[in-house]
């Protein structure tokens, strides 16, 4: 046993599941009318209805005094207050200082980190404004029509995400896209419509030298001097975000056009650093701070309201009475609307990048589930594709719906219909259909069974007003707190991302393979090897 699953609230909490496993969440229901008004906590701009769980008062207050006992409070003070809690790097985690107001104190290393932080958004923002009103000439004299961040995971998706998210919010004349992957048809295809002269390419990466956005990087280059066809031209249409300005100046970018962050910023939790300059100047300086306002509403939320009634550790420990006691191996998460189409990826590596670990922080092998897998799509697509399984199927998925009281593109009757749609997904979703109401209905009792809906699968709604940057900052937040109390929870490191150095050590001693040209010697399983030579043998 491990030095989870021995305290006494996780014993409590197994007992407690034997009792709870086949409560119906009809009879929850119809056992207390105000269930779905009671269970419900509010924070951020953000309502959290969290009913249609298959949890009591007694298993929220064993939940509870899980937190309780191993110290997520503890820890989440240890983390506002940059202690290096990313142990195997030795690291502050601090995503919070990046939306700290100016006069706030977060001292790392006994330096108030608060006023370097402001002064990078001051330089973001002048920049952005400079590209927006077209005061920012290129290389030729012309305007910037073209912004393309380059960049890969915590260097993408969280711009991506965002400014899909915020694109209402966008100034529509200026185009901007996202590069990522290393298969050169992402560059050939975000590129092959832009005039060199009017693009601007944001290489985005905090150690500025990952092997994907270099060569994304060094093709680009390429491209808009195979037009302009002047190395000068680089310094008007590249610039940098990164905490390396070693490799920014050998790549020719001139550090007076970098954005600084810190070794405090993970990846995955950098969208709201300099990371973020892609959207800033999408969206422009006011919206982009309300959005950091937005985040920085929530981290208080979490910082400060009750644990019963605190969202990230509501969502976190509901999570956890999922992943560890009902064997739920995903959640997944399903935002009503269209802007948020990259949500679910974006949670996808937040989550199982922060939490897919296997040894606790004294390094033993845990003996228990950590991170589940992570998936969804936006309503109501999904409803026509994978929602069959959760109604149906025989595995167990916990559900995140994200929906709206106020839509961005009023056009009746569709955003009723698709708040309809949300409520009623979670209405099918807890209470179902039994054969009593199938054949009542005149089903023919040869096929009633298939038209059963069993319900008791568990959902948490959450609504805001309308999706706002301030709207989004919180959301966004929530979900980095919910990784973080579980985290603590299964006594993990959030920060560190050593499974992703493998497969990179391992194509850096492949490709060399691939490019060599006489036959090279391969000395991998016969598996690699074979696939290595029909490779080489038949590419064009
Ligand atoms: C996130 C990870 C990872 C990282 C990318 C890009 O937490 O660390 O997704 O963001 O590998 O790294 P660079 O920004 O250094 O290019």
């Amino acid at each position: 046993m491990s030095k989870l699953t021995e305290l006494s609230a996780w014993q409590a909490l197994e007992d407690h599941y034997y009792t709870m496993q086949d409560t119906h969440l009809r009879d929850l229901f119809a056992a207390d009318p105000t269930r779905g008004e009671k269970m419900s906590a509010e924070g951020a701009g953000l309502y959290l209805d969290y009913s249609k769980h298959r949890v009591t008062d007694e298993t929220l207050k064993l939940l509870l005094a899980l937190a309780e006992e191993v110290g997520v409070a503890q820890k989440r003070d240890a983390m506002f207050a940059g202690e290096k809690i990313n142990i195997t790097e030795k690291r502050a985690v601090l995503h919070t200082a990046l939306r700290a107001p100016r006069d706030a104190v977060v001292m790392v290393d006994g330096k108030n980190v608060v006023p370097e932080v402001h002064e990078v958004l001051d330089r973001m923002a002048a920049f952005a404004d400079e590209i927006r009103s077209g005061k920012w000439l290129g290389h030729t004299g012309q305007p910037i029509k073209n912004i393309v961040n380059i960049g890969i995971g915590g260097s993408d998706l969280g711009p991506v995400m965002a400014y899909e998210g915020l694109k209402h919010y966008a100034q529509r004349d200026l185009t901007v896209r996202f590069v990522s992957n290393v298969d050169g048809t992402d560059l050939a295809e975000k590129t092959r419509d832009l005039d060199p002269a009017q693009t601007l390419f944001i290489v985005s990466s905090k150690t500025f030298t990952t092997q994907e956005t270099m060569t994304n990087a060094r093709s680009a280059r390429q491209w808009l001097l195979g037009s302009l066809k002047d190395d000068a031209a680089v310094a008007r249409h590249f610039v940098a975000v990164s905490t390396n300005a070693a490799e920014v100046t050998k790549f020719g970018i001139n550090t007076a056009n970098m954005f600084g962050f810190w070794d405090w910023v993970g990846g995955r939790y950098s969208m709201d650093s300099a990371i973020g300059l892609s959207l800033m100047i999408a969206v422009g300086p006011d919206h982009y701070r309300a959005l950091l306002a937005g985040f920085h509403e929530m981290d208080e939320h979490f910082r400060t309201a009750p644990a019963s009634r605190n969202l990230p550790m509501l969502l976190g420990l509901l999570g956890v009475w999922y992943n560890n006691f009902f064997g739920a191996e995903t959640v997944a998460i399903l935002p009503y609307d269209q802007y948020l189409a990259y949500f679910s990826a974006y949670l996808q590596q937040l989550d199982m990048e922060s939490n897919g670990k296997h040894v606790t922080l004294d390094n033993e092998t845990v003996d228990y589930q950590t991170g589940p897998v992570i998936w969804g799509q936006p309503g109501t697509n999904g409803q026509h594709a994978f929602y069959q399984l959760i109604h149906q199927g025989t595995k167990l998925i916990p559900c995140d719906f994200i929906g709206f009281c106020q839509t961005l593109n009023p056009m009746a009757p569709h955003h009723d219909l698709l708040m309809a749609n949300v409520f009623a997904q979670t209405e099918a979703l807890a209470f179902g259909k039994t054969l009593e109401q199938v054949l009542a209905d005149g089903v023919d009792p040869q096929i009633a069974p298939h038209r059963v809906f069993g319900g008791n699968r568990p959902t948490s709604t959450i609504l805001a007003d309308k999706l706002t940057p301030h709207i989004l900052g919180a959301l966004i937040a929530l979900y980095e707190h919910k990784v973080f109390v579980q985290g603590v929870i299964w006594d993990i490191n959030s920060f560190d991302q050593w499974g992703v150095e493998l497969g990179k050590v391992l194509a850096g001693k492949i490709a060399p393979e691939l490019q060599s040209e006489g036959e090279p010697e391969l000395k991998h399983d016969s598996s690699t090897n074979t696939l290595i030579k029909r490779y080489r043998a038949r590419r064009a």
